[in-house]
This record gives structure tokens, sequence and C-alpha cells, in this order.
């Protein structure tokens, strides 16, 4: 099994190349995607370590702006045919003016790990090119997403969460009001509508309307984040994107300690972040939730990234065996044989099996999951959802998401992420057992 699944997806990695990058697919999406970045690099670390070294060394230092920001998108090119938004909405050269969740941290370390078996010359160089860019990054979403220091970072657009469309961000985005005309204008836009049978589990074009005035609220404040935040009505604690802050900063401290760096003030963050994050539990549900900053309240929309801050090590060992439960229980993996979580549970009003992030089953964030349930301790979930993910796509392919109830492939086929994650299944490596170490 292990060698199909290898053959297949260094494969499809190899026909999404483009430029100098891995696309998120080789049909739709005109760029480099932060995050899809961060999860193609952790398998391509364990296949040519000093392949993915460069491209995200690379990534870095073409898509980091000067104040340290790190962009979800740096594009091929000023005009993109099929994708939308392109450069010319974000008003910012060659990348968007949001980020994502940042998971480059941990997937630097899985890189520099991998090459420093083969080169520990070319591995400390790596080392030092992209441990600076990564740590002025997480500097600058502590110094201006986290104004009032709670240690918890926000989130201005909902594609910032990576789970666009996921049923978390309806109330926050009912509030903002968008005309007819601001409509029509997202659907005359989007050429992916043209795409029926895609379009229809994607993203509505009023939902668009609201991206779209989002971005424009950002652009018009020159992405200045002092003039955003008290502003923007779109203004969340996102678990998940917490969660994997906390990872990379445990990764940024290995790192730090490998490279003779002082590591206080990540240790700083860490402290400050573990109280955050332990503020979102929620008793009466046992699950992790968002927080709104305007109202102050848990969001409380039951979807997996609940389930994400196992993955910072951050539930104690009985809130992590009843989310265990919860996962693989009626709410979460249903009927279906194969223990998979859908991204939004099945009990909550907006779930649909087709509809993007409100149903379908992701690799990565079920990935982070599991991974979440490895550092618990967990094994028996750990060992099952791996096993199940493989034979997942092995027999149905290596699509962009999958519905929970049929598992047929969905969205796009020949997806990145989705092979690279296999790749680091299949392997079953023990390295993420070494990041846990710390924290
Ligand atoms: C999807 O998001 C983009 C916007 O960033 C889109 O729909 O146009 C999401 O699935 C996101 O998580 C992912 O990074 C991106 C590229 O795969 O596509």
């Amino acid at each position: 099994m292990e060698l199909k699944v290898l053959a297949k997806a260094q494969e499809i990695l190899k026909k999404n190349e483009k430029g100098g990058f891995i696309m998120p697919d080789a049909g739709y999406y005109e760029g480099a995607w932060l995050w899809d970045t961060g999860f193609i690099e952790i398998g391509e670390a364990q296949m040519h370590p000093e392949k993915a070294a460069e491209r995200l060394e690379s990534w870095l230092s073409q898509a980091q702006w000067k104040n340290g920001f790190l962009p979800h998108i740096l594009f091929f090119a000023q005009k993109t045919k099929k994708y939308f938004p392109g450069p010319d909405i974000w008003q910012h050269d060659l990348t968007s003016g949001i980020t994502q969740p940042p998971v480059l941290g941990f997937c630097a370390l899985r890189i520099y790990e991998s090459l420093k078996e083969k080169s520990p010359q070319k591995a400390r160089q790596f080392l030092k090119a992209v441990y600076p860019r990564l740590f002025k990054y997480h500097r600058l979403l502590f110094e201006e997403r986290d104004p009032e220091k709670s240690g918890l970072v926000s989130i201005f657009h909902p594609w910032e969460s990576g789970l666009d469309n996921s049923p978390r961000w309806e109330e926050a985005l009912s509030k903002i009001m968008v005309s007819d005309n601001q409509v029509k204008e997202a659907k005359n836009s989007r050429k992916d509508i043209l795409n029926k049978k895609t379009a229809s589990m994607r993203p509505t074009n009023q939902d668009y309307a609201r991206y779209l005035y989002l971005v424009r609220f950002m652009a018009e404040r020159g992405y200045d984040n002092q003039k955003i935040y008290p502003e923007i009505p779109f203004n969340i604690k996102d678990v998940l994107f917490n969660s994997v802050l906390y990872a990379s900063n445990e990764a940024l401290i290995l790192m730090a300690v490998e490279g003779g760096e002082k590591a206080e003030e990540i240790k700083n963050w860490l402290y400050r972040q573990r109280q955050g994050l332990e503020g979102l539990f929620d008793q009466e549900t046992g699950l992790y939730y968002d927080q709104d900053v305007k109202s102050g309240q848990l969001i409380k929309r039951k979807t997996i990234a609940c389930f994400v801050p196992l993955f910072a090590g951050i539930p104690s060992s009985g809130q992590a065996q009843k989310m265990a439960e919860i996962a693989s229980g009626p709410e979460f993996k249903g009927d279906n044989p194969l223990f998979l979580i859908p991204s939004t549970a099945r009990t909550d009003p907006s779930f649909h099996p087709l509809a993007y992030w409100r149903g379908p089953v992701w690799l990565p964030v079920n990935w982070l999951v599991l991974r979440g349930f490895e550092r618990a301790g967990l094994a028996a979930e750990d060992k099952e959802m791996t096993k199940t993910l493989l034979q997942l796509i092995l027999k149905k392919g290596f699509w962009e998401y999958y519905n929970p109830d049929t598992n047929k492939g969905l969205g796009r086929a020949d997806f990145s992420w989705t092979a690279s994650l296999a790749i680091d299944l299949a392997k079953e490596p023990n390295f993420w057992k070494k990041l846990w170490r710390v924290g």
C-alpha cells in the first residue's frame, strides 16, 4: 500500500509544479498558498528535502512583506486567468493582503530535520535563512493582531481561517450588509461559477460579496493592522489558527536552540497562548471554540476546528479522551465505516455533505486532529484514522475533499496537499513525537 501511495502522490506533486512552486492543483489555483505550501513541503521533506528547503526559502523571500507579514497567496502573474480574486483586487504587487493558519514553523522544522540527515551544512544554511523570517512573522502577529495581549491573535477574514465558508463565520458575516449590486459584481467576477458542478459546492455569491467587502476594507486602510483592528466587523480569535501558531512556536524554539538563538520571547508567547487557548474550552460540550472579539462570546458551532487544540497539546488527558469520543460518535464520524472527521458536525443546521467546508472531509485538518490524537497518547484513534485516510485515498484518489457519507471524491482531483500528507501518513514517521516534547 505504501509504495502505491508514494508513487502516485509524487506524480501529482510533480504535475502541479509551476514557476518553482507547487500549486494547490494544476487547474484553478494560480499561485502558491501559505498553508497549502506548508502541508505540501511536509510530505516533500520526506522525499526530496533539498528541493523542499529551496522552495520554502524562495516562497518566504518572495512573499514576505517588509514588516514581516506573510500573505496567503503568492501569485504567479499580475493577471489570473481563472482564479478570483487576483492581484488587481488585493492591490499589493503579486500577493494577497491576508494571511492563513501559520503552519510554516513546524513545516520548516520538518524540512530541517530531514535535510540534517542528508547534509548538515545545507540544513544550517536553511535554518539561517528561514528562522528570522518566521520569527518576524510571528512577532508581527502577536504585536498587531493581539494588541490586548490575550495570547490569542485575531483573524480579519474567513479566508484567513483556511476553512472559508465554515458555519462558524455565519453570524459575524451576517452583520455585513451588501447590496444587490455588490452580489452581482461578485457573481460576474467568479469564473468558477462556469464550472457548475463545483460552483454549487463552493461559497455563494452573497458570501463572496462579503469576502470582497472585507478585502476592500483592509486594502483601503493600507493593510494597517492598527487601523483595521478596532473597526473591522470581522475580528475573531480563531481556535484552529491559534493552535497551529502554538505548535509552530514550539517548532521555532527547537530551531532557535539548534541555531544558537535566544528563545525567551517565544517562550513568553507560548505561556500567554496556553492561557488564551485554555479559555476557549466549553465545559458543557467538552470542545474548544472560537471567540468573537466584538461580542466577547464563544462561537458555539461544532466543527472540526474544535478538535485542533489537540495538535497543540492543550487539552488535559481527560478532555482529550472525551474529545476523541465526540469525534468518533454520531455527531462527527456518524455511520461511515471509515473514521473520518467531517469539516462540520452532522448536527449543525448548516451541515451539507457537498458544501465545501460545511461538511466534506478534508485531509489537512483531519491530519492535524490525527496528529493531535498521537500527541495526546490516543494511539488507537491515531492508528485508526491513519489507516482509514490511506484507504480512502487509495480507493477514491487524491481529491480536494470528500463526501462524508459516501466517501466520494469532490472538488478538484489530484490535489497537492492530499498527495503530500498521504506521503506523511504512509511513511508513519516518529518525527512529530519529537516536536511534542517541547511546550
Ligand atoms: C480555498 O480557499 C481559497 C481562498 O483562499 C478559495 O476558495 O479561493 C480553501 O480551501 C483554503 O483553505 C485553501 O488554502 C485554498 C487553496 O487550496 O483554497
